[in-house]
């Protein structure tokens, strides 16, 4: 059945969605994190970076999560999207993040600032520094650098991508061992320190080799696949969890190229990161919230002026029409036929929802479906590629009047 599309007012009885940013669960659109404590009790600010992207921001996000320290949240420009903040190259002159401001003194790098955390609020279950979670810090650098040197530089010769693939996947029995060594599906006894320090870069290598390599961590090693599951687990990964599609297009320019091999496999994975169907990937696997679709609604809706501002789609009123057409049938399942022409501003949006910037990664799912479905109705043109040396298509200073801006706060 096709039906015409609803109407903003229409559509915001639509949905519920509420988030209590300061006191409910993770989530990466808070400023303030309270725990149900006071806001007297902040000793601690955490400098991040505006879309989620940084791995070793997630690191201490996560952890500050997991002990339910109370902090604020101040968000910074990385290179690769923009310009650095005047004020924060004042506060740390390289312009690095993370930095963590604790008791009114600036922290940097991500494993001295768990230090620091750990001195004043205690270990996260095992400490930095504990015997057992020492190897496992080294076994983690061993491991992100074996997928630096298989994903981030060119093979010229056929045996010198086999070799990169062989040395990473040796690295990988390594950790599967690490990981069978106790009972539970966390590097140690419980959750700890040592699964906060893998998550960053075990996430994006599940990511970036499945789009890059045709080579899926996540499936084809059990271990990994229990520890993903168990990290699926826990509302704190959830809130910080990012997806497939915007890993595969935030690491080429943080990580100065990403280079795919030539398997039938990598092509297979990119049309479906690329173009859908974003359910059956494995970039997660505990079930759909009954509320995706409410939150997808509800971001659209609180941002959809600048939304449409930001599109590069001239006429405003088509895509304003265009875009209620896919919000239309995302809520009824029911198809509405966008104006014509407008496919390729829909898959515009699809390819710049964040995850989890923006909502949360089912709610992502949902809208680049709903996208994706629209616009096919109507063509089969795909925009241009995302760029790969730099993603200043992601400006903040874009995105209209902060702090109004669509991809920067709830
Ligand atoms: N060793 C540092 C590495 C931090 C790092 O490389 N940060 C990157 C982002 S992932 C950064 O801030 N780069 C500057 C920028 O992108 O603006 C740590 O552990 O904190």
């Amino acid at each position: 059945m096709t039906i015409v599309p609803f109407t903003w007012q229409e559509l915001e009885i639509l949905t519920d969605y509420k988030l209590d940013g300061v006191n409910g669960l993770t989530n990466s659109q808070a400023v303030l994190r309270l725990f149900g404590q006071s806001e007297e009790e902040v000793r601690v600010t955490l400098y991040r970076d505006h879309h989620a992207w940084c791995p070793y921001c997630q690191k201490v996000w996560l952890w500050l999560e997991e002990k339910q320290i109370p902090y604020r949240i101040k968000k910074v420009t990385m290179f690769c999207y923009g310009q650095k903040e005047a004020w924060y190259k004042q506060k740390v002159p390289s312009g690095m993040l993370p930095a963590l401001e604790l008791d009114g003194k600036i922290v940097t790098e991500s494993d001295d600032i768990l230090l620091a955390l750990e001195k004043v609020f205690g270990v996260l279950e095992f400490g930095m520094q504990h015997p057992r979670v020492i190897p496992l810090r080294k076994l983690e650098r061993l491991l992100f650098r074996a997928w630096c040197s298989w994903l981030c530089y060119p093979s010229v010769f056929p045996f010198q991508e086999e070799n990169n693939r062989r040395q990473f996947i040796e690295i990988v029995k390594q950790v599967e061992e690490a990981l069978q060594e106790t009972e539970s599906p966390y590097f140690l006894d419980n959750f700890s320190t040592a699964d906060v320090i893998f998550t960053p870069y075990v996430e994006r290598m599940n990511a970036s080799l499945y789009y890059y390599k045709g080579y899926s961590l996540r499936q084809e090693n059990l271990y990994f696949s229990r520890w993903f599951d168990a990290m699926e687990t826990r509302s704190t990964y959830r809130g910080t969890q990012s997806d497939f599609h915007t890993h595969a297009h935030d690491l080429p320019p943080q990580m100065g190229g990403c280079y795919e091999n030539a398997t039938e496999q990598a092509k297979i994975n990119q049309k479906k990161v690329d173009q859908g169907d974003w359910f059956t990937l494995p970039d997660v696997t505990y079930p759909e919230p009954e509320n995706s679709r409410q939150e997808a609604l509800y971001r659209v809706l609180k941002h959809r002026e600048n939304i449409i501002k930001v599109n590069p789609y001239p006429d405003k009123q088509l895509l304003d029409e265009a875009l209620r057409c896919a919000l239309t049938y995302m809520m009824t399942e029911n198809s509405c036929t966008p104006p014509d022409n407008t496919d390729i501003a829909l898959r515009y949006l699809r390819d710049r929802i964040s995850i989890p910037r923006d909502m949360s990664i089912y709610a992502g799912k949902r809208l680049r479906s709903a996208l994706e479905f629209t616009a096919q109705l109507v063509g089969n043109r795909q925009p241009e590629p995302l760029p790969l040396r730099h993603r200043r298509d992601q400006d903040p200073m874009n995105f209209a009047v902060y702090p109004q801006n669509p991809y920067l706060v709830d």
